[in-house]
Parts: C-alpha cells; sequence; structure tokens
C-alpha cells in the first residue's frame, strides 16, 4: 500500500515538473517557475514576520508615557559577500546585540538616554538573508529583500531603521529603501578607512567596495560626507570628483576636526533627514582590530563620538557595518566596540 502510494506521489511529482509529452527546456522553464514561487513563499513569510515584529515594538514605544518621535531600531542583516575571510561580518549581529546588553556596563548611553527604554531603542531581530541565499535567490532580489525590509520597520512609526551589518554592501539597498519611502535624498555621514564608491569592483555591482557609488548614481543621497578616509586610490579620486563627494581623508584629520565636530545636515532644499553609516574600520585598528582591512593611522573612538554627538540634523536612519568576529581578539574587544558605536547611534537617532 505504502509503496503504490509513493509510486502515485513520484508520478505526481514528475507530470507535475514536466508532462509528458513536453520538452526538455519547458520542463526546465516549469523548475524555474516552481523554484521561485517557493523562493517568494519564504520571502513573504519572513516579511510577514517581521512585519508583526514591527507592529508591536510601534505599539510598546508609543504605549508608554507620551510615546516617542523617534525609536531607534536594530534590524540585523548578516550579508557576508565573496568568500573567505570576508564572510566574517555575517556573524556578527547577534555578537553585537550579546555585548549591548554585556553586564560589564551600564544600559545607559553617554548623555543619559537608557537603551531599556522601549521608546528610545527597539530591536526587530535579523532578517533570515542567509537561508534565502541557501535557497539560491539571486542578487537582486536578495537586495530588494532588503529594501522590502527596511520599509517594513519604517511603516511602522515611531521605528527607524539602524542597520546591524554584515558587509558594507547593505547600506545601498538600505537607503535606496529610506530615500524611496521618505520620497527624497538624504545627506550622509559617512565614516569609513575606504570611500567605498568604486564604479565597479571585480565585476560586481553590488560589491561591499561600491554602494556609495550606487547610491549617488541612483540620486538617493544629496551630501556624502566620509571621514577617516586614508586607503584611496586615482579611481577613488575620480569618483569622488564625478560625484561632487566631501571626502575628509585622514592626513588632514587634525585641520579639519573643528568644522567636522561642528556638522549640520539634511537641511538642503527637499532633502529628507541625515542617514550616518559606520564602517567599524573607520576606527584605528588599534580601537578595533576585528575589522576585514586592517588599516593604521585611523580615527580614535572619541573622534567618531564628538563628530555624532555634535551633529545636528534628523537622523532618519543609520548602520554600523564590517565587524568581523572571526578576527577580533580572544575578549571580544571589536564586538564592544562596534556595540557601543550601536547604543550612542542609537541614542543619537532617538528622540
Ligand atoms: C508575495 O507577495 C507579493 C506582494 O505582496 C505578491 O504579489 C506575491 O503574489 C506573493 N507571492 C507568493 C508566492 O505568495
Ligand atoms: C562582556 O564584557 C567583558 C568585559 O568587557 C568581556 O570580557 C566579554 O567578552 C564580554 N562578553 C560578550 C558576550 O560580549
Ligand atoms: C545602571 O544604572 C542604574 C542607575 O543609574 C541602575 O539602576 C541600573 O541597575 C544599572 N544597570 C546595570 C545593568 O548595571
Ligand atoms: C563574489 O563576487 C563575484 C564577482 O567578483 C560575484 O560574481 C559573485 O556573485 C560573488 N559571490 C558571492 C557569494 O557573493
Ligand atoms: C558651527 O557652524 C555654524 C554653521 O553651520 C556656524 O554658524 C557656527 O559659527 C559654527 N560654530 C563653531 C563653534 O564653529
Ligand atoms: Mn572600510
Amino acid at each position: 500500500m505504502l509503496n503504490v502510494l509513493f509510486v502515485l506521489l513520484l508520478l505526481k511529482m514528475i507530470s507535475s515538473i514536466a508532462p509528458l509529452g513536453s520538452s526538455f527546456a519547458q520542463a526546465q522553464e516549469r523548475v524555474t517557475k516552481l523554484t521561485e514561487s517557493g523562493q517568494d513563499e519564504v520571502i513573504n513569510a519572513s516579511l510577514k514576520f517581521l512585519k508583526e515584529k514591527a507592529k508591536l515594538k510601534a505599539k510598546t514605544a508609543n504605549g508608554i508615557l507620551g510615546g516617542a518621535i523617534a525609536t531607534s531600531t536594530i534590524l540585523g542583516v548578516p550579508l557576508g559577500h565573496n568568500g573567505s575571510y570576508h564572510e566574517g561580518p555575517t556573524f556578527a549581529p547577534p555578537l553585537v546585540r550579546e555585548a549591548i546588553w554585556n553586564a560589564s556596563t551600564n544600559s545607559t548611553t553617554e548623555e543619559g538616554k537608557n537603551l531599556v527604554d522601549p521608546r528610545v531603542f527597539a530591536d526587530v531581530g535579523d532578517i533570515p538573508i542567509q537561508d534565502l541565499r541557501n535557497l539560491g535567490i539571486s542578487e537582486d532580489r536578495l537586495m530588494n529583500f532588503v529594501s522590502d525590509s527596511v520599509k517594513i520597520v519604517m511603516d511602522h512609526a515611531p521605528l527607524r531603521p539602524l542597520i546591524v551589518g554584515g558587509d558594507h554592501s547593505i547600506t545601498f539597498p538600505v537607503v535606496r529603501a529610506i530615500s524611496e519611502k521618505l520620497g527624497g535624498p538624504v545627506d550622509i555621514l559617512h565614516f569609513d578607512a575606504h570611500p567605498d564608491i568604486y564604479e565597479n569592483f571585480d565585476n560586481n555591482y553590488y560589491s561591499h567596495a561600491s554602494p556609495f557609488a550606487r547610491i549617488m548614481e541612483g540620486k538617493y543621497a544629496k551630501r556624502l560626507v566620509q571621514v577617516g578616509i586614508r586607503s584611496i586610490n586615482d579611481a577613488g579620486r575620480q569618483q569622488i570628483e564625478k560625484y561632487g563627494v566631501e571626502t575628509h581623508e585622514m592626513r588632514n584629520f587634525a585641520k579639519d576636526r573643528d568644522y567636522l565636530e561642528n556638522l549640520t545636515l539634511g537641511t538642503g532644499e527637499g532633502v529628507k533627514g541625515v542617514y550616518v553609516s559606520i564602517d567599524v574600520d573607520s576606527l584605528d585598528p588599534g580601537f578595533a582590530p576585528g575589522v576585514s582591512h586592517i588599516e593604521s593611522g585611523g580615527l580614535s573612538f572619541r573622534d567618531i563620538l564628538n563628530i555624532l554627538q555634535n551633529l545636528k540634523g534628523n537622523i532618519v536612519g543609520g548602520d554600523v557595518v564590517e565587524f568581523n568576529p572571526i578576527l577580533d581578539v580572544s575578549n571580544r574587544m571589536t564586538s564592544l566596540v562596534a556595540a557601543k558605536l550601536v547604543r550612542e547611534l542609537a541614542a543619537k537617532m532617538s528622540k
């Protein structure tokens, strides 16, 4: 009996993939369609799960005292491109989360906001980017999934997305989503050792070395202010010229410091706010050894906080990316450093 059922089932499977008499090409097309619709189901289920979590967090933030105008909301995007040690940032979000709540520090941020207050800080978990990848989902659809996830967070006021990466490639779909949702460009404050603005790196449209080229060509940002840059070549300088990027190279930092510690962003005509993107390798490796591209001569932790804490502007989103736990030291120092960047950015965003 079981055998008969099995054969029937097998026949049904075969017939649903390749009806008798159809050509191999037709059969292949059917398999592709079946696969894509299965992938769609998984994507839709993931978005639905995220929506329910965001709804609940927004309700909690709104339900307390007077509610909030902006609640910084962690969304983990554990995407790590391209094999070997570059995949390290895939493992970052859970470690950053653990470090945020490490009992060795108090949950109060420097200027006095407490992260346990649901009006200040929320967390909607990680999106299942590697699961989707394992299902063979194309890069385009993967990046659209990142954008759709960010939009879901933004659908639930007062939540605002604070992305924990993942590598820097995710900044493009995130900023694209924010700009589309707000109906105009943002200004970006970008901390990094690298300008990440290659027109084309390794023939990969979505490379972690190219997000700012994609953002600028898509006109998702008006001003792009880069800080900490100390690894830049001719191609990079040409791109910076082409897109009118305001790049503050590390070698001139002493001169630029006063200006950078007094920035106003996001107020130009038609500009919808400020996005803050922090690559952990903007810090000197002495402060943050757990990164994929060690580049000496960087910012101190206090340099970043001075710029961030003095920034004037409405922060509509942000990210902390490129922490690579595989290369961290044994007391998890870089986890704690990345976590403090998240905590202080969260405090600055929330209101
Ligand atoms: C997934 O959701 C989209 C948009 O809501 C819808 O158009 C599509 O039919 C859904 N796909 C599946 C397989 O449920
Ligand atoms: C918590 O903090 C301590 C002391 O700073 C550190 O040694 C430990 O690795 C941290 N643990 C986590 C999970 O981040
Ligand atoms: C942080 O400090 C506050 C008092 O300012 C205290 O009530 C709270 O228990 C502390 N939290 C932790 C995790 O140490
Ligand atoms: C790695 O980069 C290449 C281009 O160099 C790209 O074609 C490929 O899709 C990437 N692989 C992964 C796993 O992201
Ligand atoms: C800060 O910048 C504003 C312009 O945005 C300027 O008016 C002000 O004088 C600056 N303050 C300092 C202390 O440099
Ligand atoms: Mn970098």
